[in-house]
């Protein structure tokens, strides 16, 4: 048996990038022979891909934990780490990305749509890379950082061109059968059909998709039956086919009641007035059915609707219908932009890649951005002379300029990053940039210790109730 799932929580984790590698060149009467650590290897994204040949999410139902390969360290003699390898999923056409909130990321249809769901770490940089005339031979390198992980949802709508919408039993399966080359299960009792069905349609010069969906009963929208759950896969659906059974035995039941019951139902689920619809009046073969047909077509069409008499079994009128079905979706066809083969979608960043923010809340001061937050992952801080290159990067960019503009005074805490992942340090301020203080290699007192957060905040606190002495050096950097 084929199971199908058509939603599935999937948590990926790209690959994180390689460490760059501190070294010197060594060789025969020539011990120092200048910095030849190479840069770290990338780690792999991960990354969804359109693949038509795939139909359901099992696979991901199966295994919802995916991770790309990291990236390998860089070595000495100036060796650059492997790049992780990117790690392909191939989804199925038509799977939404949505992220834990339930916001949708990308929209993936049409061979080959790309999505990066989780982008590989950045390998760091080797030593021989940061060297500069000012730091001849750096003493260190920079970290690789940390592949992306992120927690999804993939949810599967179906990309037919028709969806057939109707109580149980009211014969859309059928018609499917006779309408295209597919088997669907047909059977006299109601909820046979327990996914949507596909089937592929030939009218003239036109081919299209038809698709049902599990029948619908009053009350589906609060989980009657089997629900509103698979209407999603009529979301994308161009034209909506009401297939109305002329031959029901149930009392209480005809034609336009059923026909308001599904209108009301799928008014309930939402998003679906703009579709064309129209109507199938289904069962035509048997004479009452026939019969009923004949009286309720002129209520139908005076609500403006296109009415098709049919039978499944007795193939009556399917040819009509079938090219009235074409003449709609080559209509919508038509009128929609027309796509690229291969979209690549691209999730916005969220946070500027040139800005930082500085903010103050009850005394700490807080840095938020995409540089200073990826300059502390990159950050040795058991490497003395590492974290010295960090303060100068920040000085560069103007982090401690603006915390002298926002107010922050020496030893006052600095937080860098979020709540979660913050590096702590207390302030010292430089008088005249910071590129020049590093005088002596491997010793910077700026970056002194990196705390937890509650830890720098009771000292803080300490220090602000009784006035006692800092109990910390000062940095004099002409020292
Ligand atoms: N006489 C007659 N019977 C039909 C016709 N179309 C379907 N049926 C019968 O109606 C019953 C239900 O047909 P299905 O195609 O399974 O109905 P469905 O709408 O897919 O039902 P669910 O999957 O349960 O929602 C079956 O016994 C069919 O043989 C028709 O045109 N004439
Ligand atoms: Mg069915």
């Amino acid at each position: 048996m084929t199971t199908f799932v058509d939603r599935v929580e999937l948590h990926v984790v790209a690959g994180n990038g390689g460490h760059g590698c501190a070294s010197v060149h060594r060789e025969k009467f020539k011990p120092l022979g200048g910095p030849d650590g190479g840069d770290g290897g990338r780690g792999g994204d991960v990354v969804l891909v359109v693949d038509p040949d795939v139909t359901t999410l099992l696979e991901y139902h199966h295994r919802p934990h995916r991770k790309a390969t990291n990236g390998k360290p860089g070595g000495g003699g100036n060796r650059t780490g492997a790049h992780g390898q990117d790690l392909v999923l191939p989804v199925p056409d038509g799977t939404v990305v949505l992220d834990g909130r339930g916001e949708v990321l990308a929209d993936l249809v049409g061979r080959g749509t790309t999505f990066v769901a989780g982008q590989g770490g950045r390998g760091g940089l080797g030593n021989a890379a940061l060297a500069s005339p000012r730091r001849k031979a750096p003493g260190f390198a920079l970290l690789g950082e940390p592949g992306e992980g992120r927690d999804i949802v993939l949810e599967l709508k179906t990309v037919a061109d028709i969806a057939l919408v109707g109580y149980p039993s009211a014969g859309k399966s059928s018609l499917i059968s006779v309408l295209s080359a597919a088997k669907p299960k047909i059977a006299d009792y109601p909820f046979t059909t327990l996914v949507p069905n596909l089937g592929v349609v030939t009218a003239g010069s036109t081919v299209y998709t038809v698709a049902d969906v599990p029948g619908l009963i009053p009350g589906a929208s609060q989980g009657k039956g089997l629900g509103l759950e698979f209407l999603r896969h009529v979301e994308r659906c161009s034209v909506l086919v009401h297939v109305l059974d002329c031959a029901t035995l149930e009392p209480d039941r005809d034609p336009l009641t059923d026909l308001d019951v599904i209108e009301a139902e799928l008014a309930e689920y939402g998003g679906l007035d703009d579709r064309p619809r129209l109507v199938v009046l289904n069962k035509t073969d048997i004479p009452e059915g026939q019969d009923l047909a004949d009286i309720v077509r002129p209520d139908l069409e005076a609500r403006g609707l296109r009415v098709f008499d049919v039978s499944a079994v007795s193939r009556k009128g399917l040819r009509d219908l079938s090219y009235a079905l074409g003449g709609l979706v080559a209509e919508a066809r038509a009128a929609k932009p027309v796509e690229e083969a291969t979209r690549v979608v691209i999730r916005p960043r969220a946070v500027n890649d040139s800005g930082f923010t500085v903010t103050e809340e009850d005394g700490l001061y807080r840095v938020r951005g995409e540089k200073p937050e990826r300059w502390v992952r990159q950050t040795d801080f058991t490497n003395d002379e590492a974290v010295g290159y960090l303060a100068d990067r920040l000085n560069r960019l103007g982090v401690e300029d603006e915390l002298r503009r926002v107010g922050a005074r020496e030893g006052d805490g600095v937080a860098i990053g979020s709540d979660e992942d913050a590096v702590i340090f207390d302030w010292e301020p430089s008088l005249s940039g910071g590129a020049e203080m590093l005088g002596r290699r491997g010793e910077d007192h700026r970056l002194e210790t990196v705390r937890p957060a509650e830890e720098r905040r009771r000292e803080r606190e300490a220090r602000r109730g009784d006035g006692a002495q800092r109990e910390f050096e000062e940095f004099n950097p002409f020292d």
